[in-house]
């Protein structure tokens, strides 16, 4: 099936087919070489599946997927809700275009974790965008990872990449101290800003202006032009504090108004004059594969953690010391004791 037989709303397509039955896997990887949109969000809903054969399926996908002939470029957008993050894409995604390369927008939202199809309707404000043949856009629930990222956003990177979107942007919302784990899945964070944002720089979290690469003060528009430049003013004089993980690059704070597409140029520029210096010193290589690792560590922890705890005696023995910490029947390092006793006699090879 052809991409073109579906209409071409860009996003989702496959959202309300419920249970579709599971193909070869020959089929989702031809419809990926093939660019098929429709075949992507198939494979991606093989991924945030929860029956096992269909994450199983999805997981053989992507272990089999052919590397992308070009480096994509993954970059992140976050700022507070209604700062405009979809508008800009929207944007953004039309220029990109224009400069010859096909977007994927994964927006993530983490107040939504059942209606998705809501997010399609309200929030993406991006019906131009999803009206090109080159754009995809892909709307995903948080779920129950902290940062807002989904779980699945990294893999959902990878099955875009193998259909050939060269640029991946993330839509997030990033404003508290465990929301910054976008960084963590890509190459250059934007932080988008209000117009005033600056009167409060006390209260900016140090690790978001610290995790942004590009900063954007967008609605540089009418009656808030003016307020616009004197945050951009305080930005540039806050930034010139904190020194970018990168000595090459010197952050820059641009002016945006999104719905009248001005400063996309200067921010897409932006965009390639980074990812250029990313290249040509090898941190995005670096950076790439130390994500990976990290996420590797992380996502082992907590599946090592889960599979202890499916051990009966495991879980009987630690609620039973929780209740004797609580009662005070036993110290903690007693139950440590008891607890580390019992684990190795468990995972001893006999
Ligand atoms: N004046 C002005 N309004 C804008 C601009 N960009 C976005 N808006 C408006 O701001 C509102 C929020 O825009 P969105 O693009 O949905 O913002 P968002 O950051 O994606 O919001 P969430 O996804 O809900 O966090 C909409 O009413 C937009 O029309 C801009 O450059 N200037
Ligand atoms: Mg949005």
């Amino acid at each position: 099936m052809s991409d073109s037989d579906h209409p071409s709303n860009g996003i989702n397509p496959t959202y309300t087919a419920r249970s579709k039955g599971v193909k070869n896997i020959a089929y989702y990887l031809d419809g990926l070489q093939q660019k098929n949109r429709y075949i992507l969000s198939e494979c991606i809903t093989l991924l945030e599946s929860a029956v096992p054969e269909k994450r199983n399926l999805a997981l053989q996908i992507l272990e089999q997927l052919p590397k992308p002939s070009s480096t994509s470029i993954r970059v992140g957008i976050t700022g507070s809700p209604g700062v405009g993050k979809s508008t800009l894409i929207e944007s953004l995604g039309m220029y990109v275009i224009g400069q010859g390369k096909k977007p994927a927008i994964l927006v993530i939202d983490p107040s939504s974790q059942i209606n998705m199809g809501s997010i399609l309707g309200d929030k993406t404000r991006m019906q131009t965008l999803a009206n090109q043949q080159e754009a995809y856009i892909r709307p995903t629930p948080s779920g129950k990872i902290l940062g807002g990222t989904s779980e699945y956003t990294r893999e959902v990177i990878s099955l875009c990449e193998a259909a050939g979107y060269d640029m991946i942007i993330v839509e997030t919302v990033g404003v508290g101290q465990s929301e910054i784990e976008v960084d963590h899945i890509t190459d250059i964070n934007l932080l988008l800003l209000q117009p005033g944002a600056g009167d409060d720089i006390q209260g900016i979290k140090r690790g978001v202006v610290e995790n942004a690469d590009i900063f954007i003060i967008n609605k540089a528009d009418g009656p808030q032009e003016k307020l616009a430049q004197k945050t951009k003013i305080s930005y540039q004089a806050a930034i010139g504090l904190f020194h970018h993980s990168v000595p090459q690059w010197k952050t820059p704070v641009i002016l945006s108004s999104a719905i009248n597409n001005q400063g996309i140029d200067m921010i897409y520029k932006a965009i390639i004059d980074y990812f250029t210096i990313l290249q040509e010193t090898g941190i995005l290589e670096k950076n790439r594969i130390e994500q990976e690792l990290r996420w590797f560590e992380t996502q082992s922890v907590a599946m090592i953690k889960k599979i202890i705890f499916e051990n009966i005696h495991i879980r009987e023995m630690f609620y039973s010391l929780v209740q004797d910490i609580q009662k005070q029947k036993t110290s903690t390092s007693i139950a440590l004791n008891k607890l580390a006793l019992l684990l190795h006699s468990k995972l001893d090879d006999k």
